[in-house]
């Protein structure tokens, strides 16, 4: 099956605010699972769609880390509609930000509203890594990674050595 080619930070796709999907047809499940492929393949725990270069709100999760046990959980246009008053900080990384990490303070717990891989509406309620997870795809789709959470110094920092390392990897 086929692989999408990540992009990487700087590209300027990763800032588009991400359009919401009408329906779950059959081609928003081709995108899925070409997405989930290529999110095992990197690997990674999460994907979002304009990671590849695709600016519909859908994304990709499994964060059972088992190739054997897959669990994976496709998301269209999730929402947060609740979040905890604590808070939790995880050491987070992007696979559109290769080799570089940083602790970031998310909401603990969140309740997510999304229509499924058969276009059903739910709604799930996420606490440990799935919540950091599940944030950190929704903040893609929203045209935000996390390394705009740091200060612009230790950013570009970032920035700078990703483009340096990768610079086949964004249209700029
Ligand atoms: O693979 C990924 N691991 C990860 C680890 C901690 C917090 C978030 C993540 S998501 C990341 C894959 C990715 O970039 N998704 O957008
Ligand atoms: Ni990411």
């Amino acid at each position: 099956m086929a692989k999408l080619d990540i992009i990487n930070v700087p590209d300027p796709l990763l800032k588009t605010v991400s359009k919401a999907v009408g329906q779950v047809d059959d081609q928003v499940r081709q995108l899925m699972d070409t997405m989930l492929e290529t999110m095992y393949g990197a690997p990674g725990i999460g994907l979002a769609a304009i990671q590849v270069a695709v600016p519909k709100r859908v994304i990709v999760l499994d964060i059972a880390g088992d190739m054997d046990n897959p669990q994976p959980l496709f998301m269209v246009n999730p929402k947060v509609v609740w979040e905890s008053e604590e808070f939790n900080v995880y050491n987070e990384g992007c696979l559109s930000v290769p080799e570089h990490y940083a602790e970031i303070e998310r909401p603990a717990e969140v309740t997510v509203q999304y229509l499924d891989y058969d276009g059903k509406q739910q709604e799930q309620t996420v606490g440990g890594l799935l919540s950091t997870c599940v944030q950190h795809e929704i903040d893609h789709l929203n045209g935000v990674v996390f390394i705009d959470y740091l200060s612009k110094l230790k950013r570009n920092m970032i920035i700078k050595k990703v483009h340096k390392a990768t610079p086949d990897t964004t249209v700029l």
